[in-house]
């Protein structure tokens, strides 16, 4: 009740009923912050559960295993070998080792902010390094608050901030905390991306999102930046795209939109929120997820300097601030002016768009083939809508999607018929994917209508 005692204080101190009201509404904001949000994630009593809540998949030739479950929404897994991977919570900042589907211990516990998409978001081993091979080195992105006194009130003081950790081998604990970059989260609370990925050149990738100005938070000001694509908008603080580092935190090399930080750490700008990012091991390009306003959900390939677009383009249509309808884009309208950074930031296309939002997350390339040749080398992006995991080939250049028939378009419109691309549903939200090191798809389930989230295993009928 520290909190309280302070606010109390503080408008003591400042009889003006203004200022009391103020301080009302941030003592609101800080113990039901999950009341504030517009993303808030839906749970159903355990009334609402039935049989065909449980996951499944289209395909007979495949069955689901649970390797481990009972954890208070868990956002992602990276795997340290066999049978053995690391388990993040999103509300509770606790790490979890698993062995074996048992929990070993708790690597190490983060004080998080959890308002709404807040909290630990994303894990990354680097592995690649030899010479780390036995205490590799731990990436995690989390969001935190602290409360900080001014003149007149409390405000709150936050960021989103990506620490490098050392696996101490002997103990599995992590050691060693290293800030290696800190990011906005203001204003929120949502869009705070979180995912993160190592190339083979050993660098990081980090994504974050707009962190919601604009129609959600009408009254705040200063968070419209260029990223954004808004023409007179502020430098770029950090926001609204996917981040590249080094493992200590430096730029990697010269930067792709400018010299200046945190420009020259931005690979691609113009994103409202993304859940997903992978290499595609094959051709090395990155890929990701993006998450539209109701809708113009993305799959994109995600080339140096991309600007996706937003907030001026989502999916293949343009803003319209005006009218609650959505005009298809066409990137030779003299009206719609994106930002590209004196020609080094380039707009393209997505490489796949949901009419209708069915919030895209995690997004993997099955480096495998232990689930039939069919799927080996394609790409799997986990959603929210009613957990639904899809499946795409990709076309013999790497850089499109194969797909036929109402999908030909590469356009999932309203009324199309997506069987195509169903591979699973039913597995809650969908936090993250990963291939083990026995080859098959580990899939992360935050929630599944109760508190209780899991990590499955889609393995052959005949094992
Ligand atoms: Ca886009
Ligand atoms: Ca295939
Ligand atoms: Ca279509």
């Amino acid at each position: 009740m520290q909190k309280l005692e302070l606010l109390i204080h503080c408008c003591r101190l400042l009889p003006l009923l203004t200022i009391f009201i103020l301080c009302f509404f941030f003592f609101i904001l800080d113990q039901n912050g999950q009341i504030l949000g517009q993303n808030q994630i839906p749970s159903k009593s355990i009334n609402e559960r039935s049989i065909v809540d449980y996951p499944s998949l289209f395909d007979n030739n495949l069955k689901i295993e649970t390797v481990a479950r009972g954890f208070a929404f868990p956002t992602g897994m990276a795997f340290l070998g066999n049978n053995e991977f690391l388990l993040l919570e999103k509300n509770t900042g606790n790490v979890y080792r698993i062995t074996d589907g048992n929990v070993s211990n708790v690597v190490v516990h983060l004080n998080v902010s959890i308002e709404d998409e807040r909290g630990l978001l994303g894990i990354a081993i680097s592995k690649n390094d030899k010479s780390k091979q036995d205490n590799p080195f731990v990436f995690l992105y989390f969001t935190s608050c602290s409360q900080v006194k001014t003149d007149s009130c409390i405000s709150p003081n936050c960021g989103n901030y990506l620490y490098r950790y050392k696996l101490d081998a002997d103990k599995y604990v992590l050691v060693e905390p290293e800030l290696i970059l800190e990011l906005p989260s203001l204003p929120g609370p949502s869009h705070n991306g979180g995912v993160i990925d190592i190339d083979n050149e050993n660098n990081v990738y980090v994504t974050i999102g707009d962190l919601q100005p604009g129609a959600f938070n009408k009254n705040q000001t200063g968070f419209d930046t260029m990223a954004q694509n808004i023409l007179n908008g502020t430098v770029p603080d950090g926001r609204a795209g996917i981040i590249r580092l080094t493992q200590d935190g430096k730029p990697v090399g010269d930067g792709i939109l400018g010299d200046d930080f945190p420009l020259n750490m931005y690979y691609a700008y113009g994103i409202r929120n993304s859940f997903g990012i992978d290499f595609d091991y094959i051709s090395g390009n990155l890929w990701d997820t993006e998450n539209g306003p109701r809708f113009g959900d993305e799959i994109n390939l995600v080339e140096p300097g991309l600007n996706s677009g937003w907030e001026k383009v989502q999916g293949i249509w343009k803003l319209n601030q005006t009218k609650n309808k959505n005009v298809t884009y066409d990137q030779s309208d003299e009206n719609i002016k994106l930002v590209d950074f004196d020609g080094k930031g380039k707009y393209s296309a997505p490489e796949f768009v949901w009419e209708k939002s069915i919030g895209p997350t995690a997004l993997i390339f099955l480096e495998s083939d232990k689930l039939g040749a069919e799927y080996k080398n394609d790409i799997f992006v986990g959603s929210v809508e009613k957990g639904i995991i899809y499946h795409f080939d990709l076309a013999d250049d790497r850089k499109s999607l194969s797909l036929t028939g109402d999908l030909a378009d590469l356009v999932f419109n309203k009324k199309d018929n997506g069987s195509q691309i169903i591979f699973g549903q039913n597995f809650g939200i969908v936090t993250d994917m990963a291939v083990g090191t026995d080859g098959y798809l580990y899939v992360v389930s935050g929630d599944r209508g109760t508190d209780e989230g899991a990590v499955y295993r889609i393995v052959p009928n005949t094992k």
